[in-house]
């Protein structure tokens, strides 16, 4: 595999000085294979205490062997003063299509001294212009007959091949290949790279995204076959019918180009066109993403991707017309099969069905062994929760048929696996099954976008500790090249409103930059001219509700990527289409009064009062809040400020803070109620946005803390009451604000609601719903994000203490301020910023506080130890005063103020 699938899969390269125990670390990659301006990074290793970067020199060369010679006949930084270590713009020789880069870097550091280089890395260009693809687009514009077309609109999967004669020795060779919706690729019988359900999806009509590997292994000299299957991903929509408004964009197709450069310098291209053969009646007899896929291993085709197979009765490929997006390299993180889990129990549930239960309720597919009768038909039904009887429960999947088909060829032994399809499920009803099945015939195969895991974190508390363990399953189970709201239902739509702050926490457990990086391409192409943004985003359904809490997750992402990896160049990219969104927003709904008049759900999925009164409730259910739309206005005015400053557009900034102050002035003047220092319906949510975006005046903001303290401890008896919206803010505004004892007893409360009710009540993954056990089943998965708010951003930041500082992004200044609250005793946490890895280990014992600390190369924390005074501290056994690359600040707050720079220290207070 190579460029873009390859650039996510590169593993950690690195080399060591002897002396200086300095390391240059390559660790992230250029982030567009068609960037012609391609950023670099690395991080610097060693355990030399206060280490920084001062230098650098990059070297871009062609080939492998001029690096090797230390010739960058691409780019040649020369010694460059600075301590920049992430996004450095490539500079030198304009990048042309296919071009390859191979390079490396060597630092200067603060203590003297130059690195060796780092071990090489590289990349390659994509295609860069429409011109470089040669070939047409193929497929088969109608339905088999035995494909379904209307309500469950499902196709079989379409068998391309081509065999094709290399005359020469082969230097190289790369495939190029978009295949829509989904694709498999083979070459003379050899599956190429291990991404499944490639690839990411995106609006075709806007975009689509091709992939790139080196095929030179898998090529010889002589005749070749290359064969692929197009499954119907989202392309071919998977309902025809309302309400939900559908886009579909056609029958399946596909554009590949394979280019070949032989020994002798010459080269050729091997592209679909009309000499390609096609077949629709091979073993996928059908498959889509909600009803499952349906497999006859009596139709598979023994060499039909390898040479010499008779195709005689195969079709003549069609031309087609081409899906009209702009042709991207893909560089989100392609999907794979990330990890595998055994089943932990097959039951007989009654004769000839069995009810297998994964344990954890987790995303992906069934891979199956079995052994029977050629024409035995086995079926999985997939599942989060069983029902009384022990039967699944199906009724929160709505109508997606959730179905897998095996038909058996028999014989022996067959193993199958799905190709085109993904389930949410913790329970799988097995019918069919020739034989008793038992958990070893069957494998979970969690899939999602393969980022890396940058996320470590543990504490005392064994509920917080599983609540982070079910997000973490939930978080990954709904990347699939997009942010889903869920996997399960016959929805797993991209939501913006599920994500805002979502994401933020998110990225310290998985590194999501890439992936939120293309979300924003996604939403920026959804956008219409007038400026409205859409509340799905690709707008697979069409919904623009035109409402600020869902469309403006598109500044809160960029905001994100900014934040937490130093990203400028996203809000550059899309800092034009924010402003026209807000001007679309403001012309459209905004009154003389200053109110942003338009909203559309309200705090989404907020509690009701008790478990009682939501029993059998319906969540769907809107309560449109003017309050909560113009406070998210007053946030965004905030927050472009910060985007003009940094995109250059200063004269923006003026506007933007006039118009802040008339926003904040109306919603005052519509909302607050003097009285008892509350705004609106008084409720918990409405405080708290004018509380965490300062909306309310400075002298009120005390009292309105108190109104907010009281709602939680008095009217909800120590629980939150907060939907989607109000979830967002309330752990760090508890925190904040004074009452962080509040923001822990909601953390680990495990009555209703709360997410440790969600654990006592059986779950592995996050709910739709607080009261997802009772609700009624119409809208109520068990497998959504949204409702963990600032809760994880609050573990890493606020338990932990590790933090970004705010003024300098991507964790080049550290701020390690962890919470000492009643009840928690210890917390491990790590997590690998762009800069490098941060831990983050303290423990309280018997008049004692420990804290083992690891701060990157090339950055800097600044340390809270609860302490009375500086003397009562020692860092790795020595008073703190003596030891190195230790320096005191002051005093604040109960804490000993540090300032250290990269290292491990063991701090002990006595
Ligand atoms: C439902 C889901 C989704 C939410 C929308 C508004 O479809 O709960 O997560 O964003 O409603």
């Amino acid at each position: 595999m190579f460029s873009a699938l390859q650039l996510s899969s590169k593993g950690k390269v690195a080399v060591q000085v002897q002396l200086q125990n300095l390391r240059t670390e390559m660790l992230r990659n250029p982030e567009g294979i068609d960037a012609v301006h391609p950023r670099l990074s690395w991080e610097i290793l060693g355990n030399q205490r206060g280490t920084m970067q001062t230098h650098y020199h990059v070297l871009v060369a062609s080939t492998p062997q001029k690096l090797a010679a230390d010739e960058g006949d691409l780019w040649n930084s020369g010694k460059v003063q600075s301590n920049q270590a992430t996004y450095v713009t490539y500079a030198g020789a304009p990048l042309k299509s296919r071009r390859e880069a191979y390079w490396k870097v060597k630092t200067w550091t603060n203590h003297g001294g130059e690195s060796a280089w780092s071990e090489p890395n590289y990349w390659s260009m994509g295609l860069l212009s429409y011109g470089d693809w040669e070939g047409r687009w193929i497929g088969m514009d109608k339905a088999s007959p035995w494909d379904e077309e209307d309500r469950f609109a499902r196709l079989s999967a379409r068998y391309y091949r081509k065999e094709f004669e290399a005359p020469k020795q082969i230097k190289k060779a790369k495939v190029y290949i978009i295949g829509l919706g989904l694709y498999e690729l083979f070459i003379n019988g050899q599956r190429i790279g291990d991404q499944v359900l490639a690839p990411a999806p995106t609006d075709y009509t806007a975009n689509v995204k091709y992939n790139t590997y080196d095929v030179t292994k898998q090529l010889k000299s002589g005749k070749n076959a290359i064969g692929t299957v197009l499954g119907n991903g989202r392309f071919y929509t998977m309902r025809q019918y309302k309400p939900y408004k559908n886009k579909t964009f056609g029958y399946p197709k596909m554009l590949l180009n394979l280019v070949i450069e032989y020994t002798d310098g010459t080269s050729e291209k091997i592209r679909t066109e009309e000499s390609w053969k096609m077949t629709a009646d091979g073993p996928i007899r059908t498959n889509n993403e909600y009803d499952g896929e349906e497999y006859d291993a009596r139709k598979e085709m023994p060499g039909w991707n390898a040479v010499g197979f008779d195709d005689s009765k195969w079709r003549q490929a069609e031309y087609v017309q081409e899906p009209d997006g702009e042709i991207e390299a893909q560089m989100n993180e392609p999907m794979k099969v990330m990890e595998t889990l055994k089943p932990v129990s097959v039951k007989l549930l009654k004769p000839g069905t069995y009810i297998l239960d994964m344990g954890q309720n987790m995303v992906g597919w069934l891979k199956m062994k079995v052994q029977g009768k050629q024409g035995d038909q086995v079926t999985l039904k997939f599942a989060e929760v069983l029902n009384e009887k022990g039967e699944l429960a199906l009724e929160n999947i709505r109508d997606a048929k959730v179905t897998d088909v095996y038909t058996l060829k028999g014989g022996g032994e067959e193993v199958w696996e799905p190709s085109f399809v993904f389930h949410g499920f913790r329970y799988v009803e097995v019918t069919g099954y020739p034989g008793k099945p038992i958990v070893n015939n069957f494998e979970g195969r969690v899939v999602y976008d393969a980022m890396k895991t940058v996320g470590s974190f543990k504490t005392s508390n064994p509920i917080i500790n599983q609540v982070h363990e079910n997000s973490y399953w939930s978080i990954r189970g709904n990347y699939k090249g997009m942010p889903l709201d869920c996997p399960q239902r016959n929805e797993r739509q991209p939501w913006l409103g599920d994500r805002p702050v979502q994401a933020y926490g998110e990225s310290f457990v998985f590194d999501n930059e890439k992936l939120y990086a293309k979300w924003l391409d996604d939403i920026q192409n959804a956008q219409k001219a007038d400026g409205s943004i859409p509340d799905v985003a690709p707008a697979f359904w069409r919904y623009y509700s035109d409402n600020m809490t869902w469309a403006g997750t598109y500044l809160m992402i960029a905001d994100m990527l900014h934040q937490q990896y130093g990203n400028v160049r996203v809000i550059e990219k899309h800092y034009p289409f924010m402003r026209k969104w807000l001007q679309y927003m403001e012309s459209q709904y905004m009154t003389d009064g200053y109110i942003m008049a338009k909203d559309s759900y309200g705090d989404w999925c907020a509690p009701p009062a008790t478990i009682e009164e939501g029993r059998g409730m319906n969540a769907n259910v809107k309560h449109p809040s003017y309050l909560i739309s113009t406070a998210y206005h007053y946030h965004y005015l905030q927050m472009m400020q910060r985007f003009a400053r940094l995109t250059g557009n200063e004269g923006d900034i003026k506007g933007y803070q006039a118009l802040a102050e008339k926003v904040r002035k109306g919603f005052n003047h519509e909302f607050f109620i003097a009285k008892d220092a509350s705004y609106g319906e008084n409720k918990l949510t409405d405080n708290l946005l004018a509380l965490y975006f300062r909306l309310v005046p400075k002298e009120q903001e005390a009292a309105l803390f108190k109104t907010i303290a009281n709602i939680i401890e008095v009217r909800n008896k120590g629980h939150l009451s907060t939907g989607v919206v109000g979830t967002q803010w309330i752990m760090r505004s508890l925190t904040e604000f004074g009452r962080p004892d509040l923001a822990y007893k909601l953390a680990t409360n495990t009555t209703y609601p709360s997410w440790g009710y969600m654990v006592e009540n059986g779950a592995t993954t996050i709910w739709e719903l607080w009261n997802g056990n009772t609700a009624a089943p119409t809208m109520n998965s068990y497998n959504h994000v949204m409702m963990l708010g600032d809760l994880v951003s609050w573990y890493y930041e606020d338990l932990a203490g590790i933090k970004s500082d705010r003024g300098q992004t991507g964790f080049k200044q550290i701020e390690m301020k962890p919470l000492m609250v009643n009840g928690l005793d210890f917390v491990d946490a790590s997590y690998h910023s762009v800069h490098g890895l941060i831990k983050s280990n303290w423990k309280k014992e018997k008049k004692r506080f420990s804290w083992k600390i690891t701060v990157p190369g090339n950055t800097k924390a600044v340390v809270y130890i609860p302490a009375r005074s500086q003397n009562d501290i020692t860092e790795s056994g020595k008073a703190v005063s003596s030891a190195s690359g230790v320096r005191f600040l002051k005093m604040e707050g109960g804490r000993a103020v540090f300032e250290i720079g990269s290292g491990d220290y063991a701090f002990v207070v006595k």
